[in-house]
């Protein structure tokens, strides 16, 4: 039986449903070229700044039982070494896409408004988890900062863009936010970013495991998996169903990425399983997603896109 597991993403036409989410593997050239020669359907760059970042001292990211921690802290080339690498990953002949998290929306302004000139770049993804404002939690914590930074984002952007989002946890939350993109631009959203400031403790050392910010840092991998679920399903009921879903959080197999699909998701990003595995975790969960529903008798992905059963 013949299965197809193509899917789109706003305009964008995807050859599979998974690529790298933004931060692992994907801040320098090698590592784009890495991913442009995958199985990932799309190279997805690490959030850029204007200038340049080294990112916090190390050790920044560690694993754990239960998935990743960590505080990276932005390292990436700054947006112009990005703007000149785009051309030469075009040959991989996937989409490319570009993550932009300026420290204020001056410089996010100023990056989409460059990125929009190269015309080998197919989309931007804005990173709302920045802190724009110092003293303010991070953007997508604040409806207000979302809500000018997605007005001016959309004036000026002309290429397809969309946002990627923290987890949210209260339904008041993702309706007001829902309102917000219902509102925008956006031709996509992304959910979930790390879960910010949890702590891994290393019992026998009496010990944090990593430097930076005393210990606390962005939690991924499997444990976070329920709850990238579940902002996908909340988003999917909210959100204009021209509006694609991307998911991501805790994905590891083929069956996990079912999963997202069944919840609503058009494509999905893995994190902290590229990092530990590297970039032929995109075969394998190629072969395992197609394993999954060879068995169930599905022969595309919209046979079951966003059919989860209730009880
Ligand atoms: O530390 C990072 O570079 C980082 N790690 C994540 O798990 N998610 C992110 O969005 C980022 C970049 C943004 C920020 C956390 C440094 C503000």
């Amino acid at each position: 039986m013949s299965v197809n597991i193509s899917t789109g993403v706003g305009t964008l036409c995807f050859a599979t449903p998974f690529f790298n989410a933004s931060g692992p593997l994907c801040t320098t050239l090698l590592e784009l070229e890495d991913l442009g020669r995958s199985e990932a359907c799309a190279i997805l760059s690490k959030s850029c700044t204007v200038e340049p970042r080294e990112g916090n001292p190390l050790p920044r990211y560690a694993d754990f039982e239960g998935g990743s921690i960590n505080s990276m802290g932005l390292p990436n080339l700054g947006y112009r070494v990005y703007m000149e690498m785009y051309p030469y990953l075009w040959r991989y002949d996937k989409p490319i896409i570009s993550s932009v998290s300026g420290l204020s929306l001056k410089d996010t302004l100023l990056i989409v408004r460059e990125m929009c000139g190269v015309d080998e770049l197919d989309a931007i993804e804005i990173n709302l988890s920045c802190p724009n404002v110092v003293g303010k939690p991070q953007v997508a914590y604040d409806f207000d900062q979302t809500r000018e930074v997605l007005q001016e984002v959309g004036r000026i952007c002309t290429k397809p863009w969309g946002v990627k989002l923290p987890p949210y946890f209260d339904f008041v939350h993702f309706e007001e936010m829902a309102k917000i993109l219902n509102e925008s631009g956006v031709s996509f959203v992304t959910c979930i970013n790390s879960l910010g400031n949890g702590l891994v403790i290393d019992a026998e050392r009496e010990c944090v495991v990593i430097k930076p910010k005393g210990g606390f840092g962005g939690v991924g991998g499997r444990m976070i998996k329920p709850i990238g679920l579940s902002n996908v399903r909340k988003f999917r009921e909210l959100l204009r169903s021209d509006i694609s879903i991307i998911g991501v959080g805790g994905i590891v197999s083929g069956r996990d990425v079912f999963e997202y699909i069944l919840a609503g998701a058009d494509a999905v990003q893995i994190g902290t399983q590229l990092q530990q595995e590297g970039v032929s975790v995109f075969a394998r969960l190629g072969r395992e997603l197609r394993e999954v529903m060879e068995r169930k008798g599905y022969s595309s992905l919209g046979e079951f896109k966003g059919k989860l059963k209730m009880l």
